[in-house]
């Protein structure tokens, strides 16, 4: 087998007669591709028989679509393109539902998609469906590789996009195309450095915040993808402004920073709620300000209507797109952010720092003490579950979780009820450490996104969050962490219960339960016959070291499933804005409205 490491990953130049295999794979190379995840299949045998030539590492995994949220997760944290590959047909539809959640996460994930050879195309011969229109709404650009010779041009065109639009781009070609020869030059990536933005906008930015009396910055994704969190930090040092995190980008500012003041959004920090409560300016810095990462929390309307929005973003569509603004900026939020701190310097501010800087941390101590103090839900139906449980209530193991979390590490959360608590207790210094589910919201994101978190970035602990229903959908990929030697920690939150959704139930179906109580079997044992390490943990003390020690078992190699056994309880539900109480007309039905 060749090592490849050992490969020179040259490139062929200038105009060569080649086959279209040898031209996509050597365009994958010169897009600096060195892993491909996905499941081996007839329809691109001839290009995966080169990548250990080409120095491409194939990770072969359970499901296509765990090989589509491990390219995310590989994406995420790199910068660079994470790139799948699968078999024509079921192969592709089974990328749908992870290219979806990379479209939301705004990663520029490459799916390569073989389709059924062009001489066979509507006779549905085997193995065939349309494959443009299924991706044509969960990607920034499709490219259709019409005839063979132009394997390079379109296939490197796809991979400019992705990074120029931030977002998964699609490679798709008929089959036959990858056998014959061709002549061809492969391209030179494109990269795009963006500036700042508008002069006359940044000017009017800059006028907007020197003139602030309190201003606040919401810190967004936009800025760990631009590289930029140092530059946020030395525009907000200059104005005093308070920082918030938008919603699921908790490393988008050091949480150790006086300024920081925690994630808006659902189970976010009441602190950052209540400072941005007070702002007259905001900044919002690479962040599209999501609808839902903006509604009223724990009761708290905290948008502050009468505020000046000042917007940066590299995508001009989110600009003024949720929220009314008053300064748009087009560009880089790091460009932007040092072009405002130029122009800022020097000036004199209208921030009444004492203010401001007590108002912070007045209200950072009363939401720590307000967390530590938050042990359990106290909602009668949580009280009524957890009485008498001997398992773990999830705020008090979510807590212990953030003391024993390695100061490196690189978090994933899923969607459901424990996973977004947990936005209360994630805490991160650096940026490219906080992977959520992001918008598309599916359950079953976490575990192969830090699969392929761990593949791009080895030295860093790996840890995903999991309720025990998504577990259900995800554990197959342990077999991937196994075989591939990708070690991972995934903490499953067992509570016997798609939670989230019973919360529903609770709240608005007068606890009529369906399809929401789940019968486990033990999590942990069948880690432990896939060949991980797997072990159960009922009591708080345990959680800690179990952390501590599954994360240094990473460095031996070691993937390990913890499974948390938590109490019932649920805390306040994802989606109480778009539910209503039933209302019923027909009588068969009537013992079922809430009228
Ligand atoms: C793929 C997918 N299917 C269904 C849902 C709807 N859903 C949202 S949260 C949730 C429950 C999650 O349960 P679990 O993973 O056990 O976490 P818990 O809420 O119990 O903490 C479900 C089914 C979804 N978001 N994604
Ligand atoms: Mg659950």
């Amino acid at each position: 087998m060749t090592n490849i490491a050992e490969v020179k990953r040259m490139v062929v130049s200038g105009r060569t007669r080649m086959t279209p295999s040898e031209a996509l794979v050597e365009t994958l190379v010169a897009q600096g591709v060195t892993e491909v995840f996905g499941i081996v299949g007839s329809a691109y045998m001839d290009a995966l028989d080169l990548f250990p030539s080409a120095g491409i590492r194939f990770v072969p995994t359970v499901h296509e679509q765990g090989a589509a949220h491990m390219a995310d997760g590989y994406s995420r944290v790199s910068g660079r393109h994470g790139v799948c590959i699968a078999q024509n047909g079921p192969g592709i539809t089974n990328f749908v539902t992870a290219i979806a959640a990379a479209y939301w996460a705004h990663s520029p994930v490459i799916a390569l998609t073989p389709e059924t050879g062009s001489l066979g195309v509507g006779l549905g011969g085997f193995q065939e469906t349309d494959q443009l229109p299924i991706f044509s709404k969960i990607t920034k650009f499709q490219a259709h590789i019409n005839n063979a010779a132009r394997m390079a041009e379109l296939s490197s065109r796809a991979f400019d996009r992705a990074i120029l639009d931030m977002g998964p781009a699609q490679i798709n070609i008929p089959r036959d195309f990858l056998y014959g020869e061709i002549e061809c030059e492969i391209p030179q990536p494109i990269r795009i450095e963006r500036g700042a933005g508008g002069e006359k906008s940044l000017d009017a930015a800059a006028e907007a915040l020197a003139q602030a009396k309190f201003p606040v910055i919401i810190s967004g994704g936009g800025v760990v993808m631009a590289d930029g969190v140092q530059d946020c930090v030395a525009l907000a040092e200059a104005l005093e402004a308070p920082v918030c995190n938008s919603y699921l980008h908790n490393d988008s500012f050091p949480a150790s920073h006086r300024l920081w003041c925690g994630p808006l959004g659902y189970h976010g920090s009441k602190a950052a709620m209540r400072v941005i409560a007070k702002a007259d300016v905001v900044l919002a810095l690479g962040t599209r300000l999501g609808p839902f990462g903006v509604l009223p929390q724990y009761g708290i309307d905290y948008w502050p209507q009468n505020a000046k929005l000042i917007q940066v973003d590299a995508d001009p569509r989110v600009l003024g797109l949720v929220k009314k603004v008053g300064v748009t900026i087009c560009g880089d939020p790091g460009a932007a952010a040092r072009a405002l701190l130029a122009r800022l310097k020097g000036r004199k501010l209208a921030i009444n720092k004492e203010m401001v800087a007590s108002e912070v941390k007045k209200q950072k101590a009363a939401w720590s003490e307000e967390l530590s103090g938050w042990d359990h839900e106290k909602d009668a139906w949580s009280l009524e579950v957890a009485k008498g449980s001997s398992y773990m209530h999830p705020r008090q193991m979510l807590r212990e979780l953030e003391r024993a979390m390695p100061a490196d590490a690189m978090v994933s959360t899923d969607i459901g009820n424990i996973c977004q608590i947990a936005n209360s207790y994630l805490k991160f210094e650096k940026p490219r450490s906080m992977f959520g589910a992001m918008m598309f919201g599916n359950c079953g994101y976490a575990f192969p996104t830090m699969i392929g978190c761990k593949a791009a970035a080895p030295g860093r602990s790996a840890v995903a969050y999991v309720g025990d229903g998504a577990w259900g959908m995800s554990f197959g990929e342990i077999l991937t962490c196994v075989r591939e030697k990708i070690p991972v920690t995934a903490v499953v939150f067992n509570n016997q219960q798609w939670g989230a959704e019973k919360k529903n139930h609770v709240d608005f179906y007068s606890n009529r339960f369906l399809g929401v109580n789940l019968e486990n079997p033990s999590f942990a044992a069948i880690a432990k016959a896939m060949g991980a390490e797997g072990s159960t943990i009922n009591s708080l003390s345990d959680v800690g070291p179990a952390l501590r020690d599954a994360c240094k078992a990473q460095k031996e190699g070691k993937t390990t499933i913890l499974e948390m056994m938590c109490t019932r309880e649920l805390g306040d539900p994802f989606r109480r804005d778009a539910l209503k109480k039933p209302h019923r007309l027909l009588e068969k039905y009537k013992s079922t409205s809430a009228d």
